[in-house]
């Protein structure tokens, strides 16, 4: 286990890369965080130092307040709607463009992968952009304006609810799946911006480490990987992933992600 300060990126991490055949990265909100996203674990700006999980990530909480629960992630939405892709995500995109395969496993929400270019993106906590309906999960595009809060599914008249994963509900089978599947067939994983606090996505760096693969984490607070991976780089995904793809492709020069 080696630890590095960003900027400082081990010439044998950009080699793997650079070799890699199959890449996947695990994503988590400390990604969004340069596009002014709040985590959810920050002691100080975090989602859950502020709120409690318990009233509004899951799904009892939605039975017992659906009013609350629908504004809370209208005004997420809002700051999702006016955020944009940070050089993290530009450079993961990049990234995608140069490797044979990359699946970029995200337990994030908020779309901006997507916005940023990346195309193999598995969803694992859904998008906070799209609706269903709690009691038969139609998605939901649209609905009739009829002043109810939260909204009315147009199928079933049930409450609809952001299609996010909430605490104590399983993930898409299909995504869950994908990513499980890319943890045990690639040859370099990435950690990148989530705590590892939050199963199962958690276990996917371990699976990836026990078939074999070079597991490498980038995060401005290391002090919770001592052990997990082969490779520590400390700092914000923003500066240290545009500097990997430099060291990796030395050739290309400047890599605009921005
Ligand atoms: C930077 C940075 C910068 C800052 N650059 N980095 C086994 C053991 C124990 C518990 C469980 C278990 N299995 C299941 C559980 C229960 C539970 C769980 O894990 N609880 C733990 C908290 C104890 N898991 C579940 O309930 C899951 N469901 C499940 O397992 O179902 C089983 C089942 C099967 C069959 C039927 C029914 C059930 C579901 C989990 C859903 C999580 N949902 C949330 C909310 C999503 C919707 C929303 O957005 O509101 O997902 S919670 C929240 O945590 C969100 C995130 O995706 C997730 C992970 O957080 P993340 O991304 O890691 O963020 P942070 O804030 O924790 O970390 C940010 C990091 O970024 C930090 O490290 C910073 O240092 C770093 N950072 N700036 C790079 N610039």
């Amino acid at each position: 286990m080696r630890e590095k300060p960003a900027g400082d990126i081990p010439a044998s991490l950009a080699e793997a890369l650079r070799a890699a055949k199959h890449v996947a990265v695990l994503t988590g909100a400390g990604v969004s965080a340069e596009s002014g996203l709040p985590t959810f674990r920050d002691p100080m700006t975090g989602l859950w130092a502020k709120y409690r999980p318990e009233d509004l990530a899951t799904p009892e909480a939605f039975e017992r307040d659906p009013r609350l629960v629908w504004e809370w992630y209208e005004w997420r939405r809002g700051l999702v709607a006016g955020a944009r892709p940070n050089p993290g995500h530009l450079a993961l995109a990049e990234m995608e463009r140069r490797v044979p395969r990359l699946s970029l496993l995200t337990q994030n929400v908020d779309g901006l992968h997507q916005r940023a270019g990346s195309r193999n993106v598995v969803e694992l906590h859904g998008n906070i952009t799209r609706s269903k309906c709690f009691d038969r999960e139609h998605p939901a595009e649209s609905w009739p304006e009829t002043g109810d809060v939260p909204p009315r599914c147009p199928r079933c008249g049930s409450p609809l609810r952001p299609d996010v994963v909430w605490f104590g509900e399983a993930l898409p089978a299909s995504a869950l799946a994908a990513a499980w599947d890319a943890a045990e067939r690639c040859d370099l994983f990435f950690s990148i911006g989530t705590s590892g606090m939050v199963q199962p996505a958690a276990s996917l760096s371990r699976q990836a480490l026990s078939r074999g693969a070079t597991v490498a984490i980038i995060n401005p607070d290391v002090s919770n990987f001592i052990s997990r991976s082969q490779v520590l780089i400390q700092g914000p995904s923003g500066r240290v992933l545009p500097a990997l793809l430099e060291k990796a492709w030395p050739e290309s020069g400047t890599i605009h992600v921005e």
